[in-house]
């Protein structure tokens, strides 16, 4: 009997995992993102990363911040507890200030200009930096879009056109201060805070606005806590597929080759829907009551640029870093 049980055990094993792995087992890859399970870079990666590494990893997503806080996913994989995430260059700058310069206002001008600077060997050396040091590997780029100022207040309440016009606004940006700097630098008094507290903060009145993308507005619903939405661009956004470099290493290369093939295919899938979306949720945010309009967006650039020029950020960008990103735009 226990010899039967035993085999059985062994049966369930082996079926559960992957035929093309010698020991009978799949490699673990846990995923934790603070962002929802409906989120344009989620569903991509469920659909279209999971299942071309099933042959030999068993992909495990959990989203909204379940298994890891937000900005602690990093340090997780570092620590061999978690084996991928969706980071963003804000994180990465809480221990390579440098990677600062993918997160600052105005730099990055589109999704398209997003990919050639990752695909650019302007980034090898940030890439190795965070491999050697974090024992992270930064697979692919994905595209969040382009993120703008949404407000509690209605437009007749708070008009803004300039960053003057936020003066003394309690602005949720993500708890990192390369986060906090830009909202400051947009003319707002920032509040750090966690993404899965948001919606909680605006309707509360804790906070009075944040700052993302429409796509995120919409799918978290922000919208129906918020009356307006100024249209500042002011971050063209990305996250990094992030995964354990001692995960990946342990892998053969026929593998690593797939799951690199599966981050990109996947970031490609991601960027497209995020794109399509940015481009038709206007008339929805319109219609569910939130004032969507365009500022003075030479005034925000020039202001937030001016911010950044001579600050600590920029003091650990590498020599010519900026000029390489900025020969990439359009
Ligand atoms: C957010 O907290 O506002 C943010 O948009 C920051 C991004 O870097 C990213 O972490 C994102 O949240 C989450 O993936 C949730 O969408």
């Amino acid at each position: 009997r226990r010899l039967a049980m035993a085999s059985m055990i062994a049966v369930g094993t082996f079926a559960a995992s992957a035929p093309a792995f010698a020991d009978g087992h799949a490699i673990q890859l846990r995923m934790s993102t603070s962002g929802s399970e409906t989120d344009a870079r989620s569903v991509a990666l469920a659909e279209v990363f999971g299942p071309a590494v099933a042959g030999f990893a068993s992909y495990e997503p959990s989203y909204n911040a379940t298994l890891f806080d937000q900005g602690t996913e990093l340090d997780a994989i570092s620590r061999g507890n978690l084996e991928m995430s969706i980071t963003s260059a804000q994180e990465l700058a809480q221990f390579f200030p440098e990677f600062s310069i993918f997160a600052t206002g105005y730099v990055h001008q589109d999704a398209a200009h997003q990919v050639r600077v990752f695909n650019d060997p302007l980034m090898a050396p940030f890439l190795v930096t965070v491999e050697e040091e974090l024992g992270v590997k930064l697979l692919s780029v994905m595209y969040l879009g382009q993120r703008h100022v949404n407000l509690r207040q209605t437009r007749d309440e708070l008009d803004v056109q300039t960053p003057a016009d936020l003066a003394g606004v309690n602005l949720r940006m993500p708890g990192t201060d390369a986060w906090q700097f830009l909202g400051a630098a947009l003319g707002a008094a920032p509040t750090p805070m966690a993404f899965t507290e948001v919606y909680t903060g605006l309707s509360t009145g804790a906070i009075d606005g944040q700052d993302n993308p429409l796509p995120t507005v919409v799918d978290r619903k922000f919208y129906e806590v918020t009356n307006q939405i100024a249209l500042t661009s002011h971050l063209v956004d990305l996250n990094y597929i992030a995964i354990s470099a001692e995960t990946f290493n342990s892998m053969a290369p026929e593998q690593q080759l797939a799951v690199q093939k599966a981050a990109d295919a996947a970031a490609s899938v991601g960027r497209l829907r995020q794109l399509e979306l940015e481009g038709s949720l206007t008339a929805f945010l319109e219609e569910n009551g939130v004032e969507v309009y365009t500022p003075d967006l030479a005034a925000f650039r020039e202001h937030v640029q001016g911010q950044y020029i001579g600050s600590e950020f920029a003091a650990s960008w590498p020599d010519g870093v900026l000029d390489a990103i900025n020969a990439l735009g359009n």
